[in-house]
């Protein structure tokens, strides 16, 4: 049973395409969605986020419906989980913790693993503690201050944190391992193509396409999690790797944002970023906002000097002819956008073209020749391009580096080279 609170934020975005999205999300896991339904929202309530007739009324449609779940669309706080367990007398989660059990069936990889436990302990901690806070209230009344129950929470608090502090361990060091991994792939001439995008936007689909791959594609939200790499044949390039990444979602809970950031930032350390872009979604416009955010939370700046970014407006074939006349129109007004169909195949060939012109024209491979004592400038060449040889003769280094227009004028204002 989805029941989504309408704050009336939301104007991008229809209520139907919203709970139809939800319940998309429900079905992710396996939940039989009995009905959705949404709620105008004019004055949250801080105890039930619903005005009490609302939550009357939700308690009796989900009865009704038969239904054994409460799905809230929303962030809810844990003292709202709480009323509203107890008033509807039905097990109710929110939009987050929905998202978490996602994540948490579908990590394959330890790394994945790890990032997920983790993100839901922190969550669970915000859980715990404060419904724990509520119970201590209650207690409070029979008079035992600061008694079993305080010492409970400070429990297991202790056992969250400790858990978490293992766990951070546990992922730094596998981060360290892929980190390395990374660093030898980058002293390889191949440049590194990532896709990201809205879920369910075709990123698979298209990674399939262009790798000969087989992973996962399927009408389902959050099909991939763990992000895969393949080599590609680009035109211009020896090779390539291209990597498919988990998809983003509007409101993407922060603790998962946070746990998968070393998977996130190796994404924006890609020489160039394909976002593939569902163009027959009517939220489409909505996601590519929702996506942008993400990829400006962990940290990627776009625009002059910033990360190369191609848009792949996919799903053309399930658009209408005449709104498909539109959409090429617009497309071909753009450098930026290639129009494609990742399922039948259209577009693929230019998509490579223009990803292959991008890495071009965005990184060129340079040969610099650095004076003895020049071990600060090589420091810098290894950590902001892509060292493919390095020579030393007599007291002077050769590097030669792929650079991008950005950070070549970077480093040499930097180390005061000539122009
Ligand atoms: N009509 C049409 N459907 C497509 C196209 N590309 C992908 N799809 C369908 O869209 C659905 C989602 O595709 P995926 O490739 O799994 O999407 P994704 O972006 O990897 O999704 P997540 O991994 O869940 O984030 C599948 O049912 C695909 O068959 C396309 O060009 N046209
Ligand atoms: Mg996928």
């Amino acid at each position: 049973m989805i029941a989504l609170p309408d704050l009336g934020r939301e104007a991008r975005r229809s209520v139907e395409a919203r709970l139809s999205e939800a319940a998309g999300l429900a079905e992710a896991i396996g939940i039989v969605v009995a009905d959705k339904l949404h709620y105008k929202i004019r004055s949250p309530k801080a105890a039930t986020l619903f005005g009490s007739g609302q939550v009357e009324a939700l308690a009796l449609a989900a009865v009704q419906a038969e239904a054994e779940l409460i799905v809230v669309d929303a962030a809810i706080t844990p003292i709202q989980q709480r009323n509203l367990e107890t008033a509807t007398k039905m097990k109710v989660i929110d939009r987050t913790g929905l998202i978490l059990e996602i994540f948490g069936e579908r990590a394959a990889t330890a790394e994945g693993r790890l990032q997920v436990e983790l993100a839901h302990l922190d969550y669970q901690a915000g859980r715990l503690v404060r419904s724990w806070t509520h119970l201590e209230r209650q207690r409070g009344g029979f008079g035992f201050l600061g008694g079993p129950g305080e010492t409970q929470i400070e429990a297991d608090r202790r056992l969250i944190r400790d858990r978490m502090a293992k766990l951070k361990r546990e992922l730094e060091q596998v981060t360290r391992t892929r980190g390395l991994h990374r660093a030898r792939r980058r002293r390889a001439p191949w440049p590194v193509i990532a896709l990201v995008g809205y879920t369910n936007a075709g990123k698979s689909t298209l990674f399939n396409r262009l790798a000969g791959a087989d992973v996962m594609a399927e009408d389902l939200l959050f099909a991939t999690l763990d992000p895969t790499m393949r080599e590609i044949a680009l035109p211009g390039f020896d090779k390539a790797i291209l990597s498919d990444t988990v998809g983003f979602i509007s409101d993407l809970p922060t603790q998962l944002v946070a746990a998968f950031r070393a998977t996130l930032e190796e994404v924006i350390s890609a020489d160039l970023i394909v976002h593939v872009r569902d163009v027959s979604h009517p939220d489409s416009e909505a996601q590519r906002l929702d996506v942008e955010q993400v990829l400006g939370e962990i940290g990627l700046v776009t625009g002059a000097g910033g990360a190369a970014i191609i848009e792949g407006w996919n799903k053309i074939d399930a658009l209408g002819s005449d709104e498909a006349v539109a959409v090429r129109t617009e497309a071909a007004r753009r450098e930026d956008v290639v129009v494609l169909s990742a399922l039948g195949g259209e577009g693929v060939d230019a998509l490579l073209a223009r990803a292959g012109e991008h890495l071009r024209q965005g990184a060129a491979l340079r040969t610099i020749a650095l004076p003895a004592g020049g071990g600060e400038a090589i420091a810098w060449l290894h950590a902001n391009g892509e060292v493919v040889g390095q020579r030393s003769e007599g007291n002077e280094t050769e590097v030669d580096v792929r650079l991008s227009e950005a950070d070549w004028a970077r480093f040499r204002t930097r180390f005061h080279l000539p122009v």
